[in-house]
């Protein structure tokens, strides 16, 4: 399994203008040191097979220094050590040589390492994501032992100490959901906005729509969404499609991963952006890129006003929208397109730009109306994708979210998706999170509330300090890597209840009953 078949000599085209702009907005990361909460063994020193584990009380993304220093005869051997970082407890119990997932193990957060001289200062050069440190002594000598004086790790991220106004909620349990939500944002707040900072610790654009949004109702910070929009806009596939993440490790090079839904998402991502801040020479730098991903979206679309679906070249990831593998997206990408188109009117508006304004608002019209006579199953009540004429959660949820139908008859949807059960499982918080809001834009909020309670609850009862990548309550050993050691435990896509709180009016329902 892998996204896409390997593009050789892939060559993104770089845009020197547009990164030097996105270099401009680069943080200066604001770091404090921490040392553990407590530590978990009752010794002094350590000799052969002993193990010992730091607890750090909460979830930090940095870098550890080992002070350490010895007892017992002079050093006549070097001491040799195993080092995990683990984001949740469960990690440790793992053991990372049964992993044979198809991504790198180089992400496991574990190292050997032999220091020959003491008293020593061990810097380690890697950033980790953790909570928990274990050392593992494979060996001392039989005339000496390590004693471990001070383990520090100096925590960073793009924002430091700011504080957040809690979420009015009188709830305990949401207002716990909230800070962990806020929490993971910050700890993904790095050089860009990372997907998550265990793995794979860069930028990947349909993390980037909701971490922007949940920004914009904390921390606010303007400068390093613009950032990012410049880096996809500066460095995209040699036609000009947006790819689905960005390296910005040594050299910033586009990905040769290209998703349907993740390159129309530049569109949302910019329009967000200038409702927010109004910035007209950012408009002006990135409306080309925005009306691009939108062509090529609709070079995909046939005589019918449809989306095609899979071609023979491509497989289930043609289209994102989720990590289940036996969904079909068509559906769900002719949703997002039409929300995409939705939002490029919007910027074509703004930019004064009228011919595009008038041809996106016929293509949506062109769109909707084929969605709602070739998509939507009169006799059943709801969408289906593909020649098997699949029925998802995810087809209801994008169509919903586009706006396809008026919302009496999305609350209509909503109730026969839920009659049957919500077929097609959401597997991530990402695809969760786009349900939860397509009820929230039906009226839906007492729902969306127990489900926030329930599925991001269901975490917190779990032990998260912060909301992961992946959560399948079903099965706690989900992960679409074959290996849950890999999967990351700060993941920001996971972020949401922090942002869906403060845009939606959550008492408006109760009201209207
Ligand atoms: C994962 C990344 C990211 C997600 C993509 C689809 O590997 O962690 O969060 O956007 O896949």
């Amino acid at each position: 399994m892998a996204f896409a078949s390997v593009i050789e000599d892939f060559q993104p085209r770089n845009n020197s203008y547009l990164l030097s702009k996105a270099e401009r907005e680069k943080p200066v990361l604001k770091s404090t040191m921490v040392i553990p909460k407590k530590i978990i063994s009752e010794k002094e020193s350590y000799g052969k097979d002993d193990v010992l584990c730091y607890d750090f009380g909460n979830h930090f993304v940095g870098y550890v220094t080992m002070h350490i220093s010895t007892k017992g005869s002079h050093p006549d051997a070097p001491a040799f050590l195993k080092l995990c970082f683990a984001e949740h407890e469960q990690e440790l119990k793992e053991n990372s040589a049964d992993y044979r997932g198809w991504i790198s193990k180089g992400w496991i957060q574990e190292e050997w390492i032999h220091i020959d001289t003491f008293p020593a200062v061990v810097k380690l050069p890697r950033r980790y994501a953790f909570r928990y440190m274990q050392i593992e002594v494979l060996d001392t000598s039989q005339k000496y032992k390590v004693v471990f004086d001070k383990i520090e790790c100096e925590y960073v991220n793009a924002v430091g100490d700011q504080k957040i106004e809690p979420v009015q909620q009188e709830d305990e349990l949401l207002c716990k959901i909230d800070k962990v939500s806020i929490r993971t944002l910050q700890n993904c707040m790095q050089d860009v906005f990372e997907d998550g900072p265990k793995r794979d610790r860069r930028l990947w654009i349909g993390d980037l729509r909701l971490q922007a949004l949940t920004n914009y109702k904390t921390f606010k910070n303007y400068q390093l969404v613009k950032r990012c929009l410049y880096l996809f806009a500066g460095s995209t596939f040699p036609d000009g499609r947006v790819s689905a993440n960005i390296f910005t490790d040594g050299s910033v090079e586009a990905d040769d991963t290209y998703f349907y839904d993740y390159a129309l998402f530049f569109v949302p991502i910019l329009a967000d952006y200038y409702r927010e801040t109004k910035d007209q020479k950012v408009l002006q730098d990135l409306y080309d890129t925005a009306k691009e991903q939108i062509r090529f979206g609709m070079e995909r679309v046939d005589q019918n006003g449809i989306v095609r679906d899979t071609r023979e070249d491509e497989n289930a990831y043609w289209c994102f929208l989720d990590w289940n593998m036996d969904l079909n997206k068509q559906t769900g990408a002719q949703g997002v397109l039409i929300f995409c188109l939705k939002r490029m009117i919007e910027l074509a508006e703004a930019k004064k730009d009228q011919t595009g304004a008038a041809y996106y608002t016929q293509e949506l019209e062109r769109l909707t109306d084929a969605s709602k006579k070739r998509l939507f199953d009169e006799k059943q009540g709801v969408f289906v994708s593909g020649a098997e004429k699949q029925i998802s959660t995810m087809s209801q949820a994008w169509m919903i979210l586009a706006g396809v139908f008026d919302i009496e008859m999305n609350r209509k949807i909503l109730k026969k998706i839920k009659e049957m059960g919500l077929p097609y499982e959401m597997l991530s918080p990402y695809a969760m999170h786009n349900y939860c809001e397509a009820l929230i834009v039906c009226g839906e909020t007492a729902e969306a509330t127990a489900l926030i309670k329930n599925y991001w609850g269901g975490m917190i009862l779990e032990g998260a300090d912060t909301f992961w990548e992946m959560y399948n309550p079903k099965n706690p050993d989900e992960s679409p890597y074959g290996g849950k050691i890999i999967n990351s435990h700060c993941h920001a896509w996971s972020c949401t209840p922090s942002y869906l709180f403060r845009e939606y009016d959550f008492t408006k329902e109760a009201e209207k009953k």
